[in-house]
């Protein structure tokens, strides 16, 4: 499994329907399609996605880093030899989307050489996962239009609603719109990305207290040290962190600090080999997680759902699989289909997803 070739082709596809959240926003997914080739012909794909206001990645920033620093890095190695290749990654700071999405075409490379699918090698532990919806900024009504509309169309049944806007009333009647309209039929949570202070925050969720909200993640920054442990402490509510937790290490600092009480695990950002890192870790650690959504397409989002079925802890709750739904068109021949509110892992060896050609070759862009 000798790799032979590593090429990084940005490529920009329209969104439909923009996705507005405090932290920014996003209409076009300007990612960079990942190929790794093996001197047995066999070949791994996966997709960084450029979030500068998460990671200060940007599409040339990701290309350049994986061909002058990673592609080297690899090249002459074997795919299986995956800690000799972390290590050599990991002698370079950032960059998470790029080594995450290099890491992911490699686990592809290697599920094709055994003719099995990654998420058997992983664990196998389902063969779907449920899917949650991530409803953007809007006005209520607009809102609850689309809750109705992805559950009618999909069967999707649990909703992350982004949240942190000023004045925080804004979400709030967000969130009680949904609640009005659905009643039980629905799981709430929200995700502020870091929109809020601790004491908005707080007053938020005192608002909220009555609507059932079953996670509230990042509401306000990490930075934040004492006032996000003080948030923490006044409800009752779990606390994901999402964009603060990125590595083991701030897994480990934002649990052990008393600043979050679960984990958004998000294969784009820590491909397969650190999101099983970080799944045992919180294992060990006795704290939940949910997988996350980074603005995938359908070829992340096909990794996010092979590692979230893989295991039993991130199959307890639905996971974040449906950004690509928003998007005009992708780059896969056969497109993901979410039903009854799952989605189903692919049966294929490695990730179990083809590209097509024709495309790619229309949505490429030089830069
Ligand atoms: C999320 O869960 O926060 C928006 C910003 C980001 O880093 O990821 C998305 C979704
Ligand atoms: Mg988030």
């Amino acid at each position: 499994l000798t790799v032979t070739e590593v090429e990084t082709i940005p490529f920009a596809i329209p969104y439909r329907k923009p996705l507005a959240f405090a932290s920014g926003s996003v209409s076009v997914a300007e990612h960079v399609l990942v190929r790794v080739r093996t001197a047995g012909g066999l070949v791994g794909v996966a997709e960084a996605p450029p979030r500068p206001f998460t990671y200060g990645e940007t599409q040339a920033s990701i290309v350049a880093v994986i061909q002058q620093i990673f592609a080297p890095a690899v090249l002459g190695t074997d795919a299986l030899h995956r800690e000799q290749i972390h290590a050599r990654l990991r002698r370079t700071v950032g960059n998470p989307t790029a080594k995450a999405a290099l890491d992911m075409a490699l686990w592809d490379v290697i599920g094709q050489a055994f003719g099995r699918p990654v998420t058997e090698l992983l664990g196998g532990y389902s063969d779907r996962m449920r899917v949650s919806h991530m409803l953007g900024f809007a006005d209520p009504a607009a809102m609850v239009d689309e809750a109705e509309r992805i559950r009618s169309t999909y069967g999707i049944t649990t909703f992350k609603v982004k949240v942190g806007r000023r004045p925080f009333r804004l979400d709030v009647d967000v969130c009680r719109a949904l609640r009005e309209h659905f009643g039980d039929a629905v799981e709430l949570y929200v995700d502020g990305n870091r929109g809020w202070t601790p004491s908005e925050a707080a007053r938020a969720l005192d608002a909220m207290a009555d609507l059932d909200l079953t996670l509230a993640e990042e509401l306000c920054p990490a930075d934040d040290v004492l006032g996000r442990r003080w948030l923490v402490r006044h409800t009752t509510i779990p606390t994901v962190a999402d964009e603060s937790a990125t590595t083991p290490g701030e897994v480990t600092r934002e649990i052990l600090g008393g600043s979050a009480d679960a984990i958004s695990i998000k294969t784009a950002r820590t491909g397969f080999t650190d999101s099983r890192r970080i799944l045992h870790q919180c294992e060990g650690l006795g704290v939940e997680v949910v997988m996350g959504n980074q603005i995938d397409g359908q070829l992340g989002t096909a990794c996010a759902v092979a590692f979230g079925s893989a295991y039993d802890a991130t199959t307890r709750r639905a996971g974040e699989l449906s950004n690509f739904l928003d998007m005009s068109d992708d780059l896969l021949t056969e497109p993901l289909q979410i039903q009854d509110g799952t989605l189903a892992v692919s049966g294929r060896p490695g990730i179990g997803v083809t590209v097509d050609e024709d495309k790619l070759e229309h949505y490429r862009v030089d830069l």
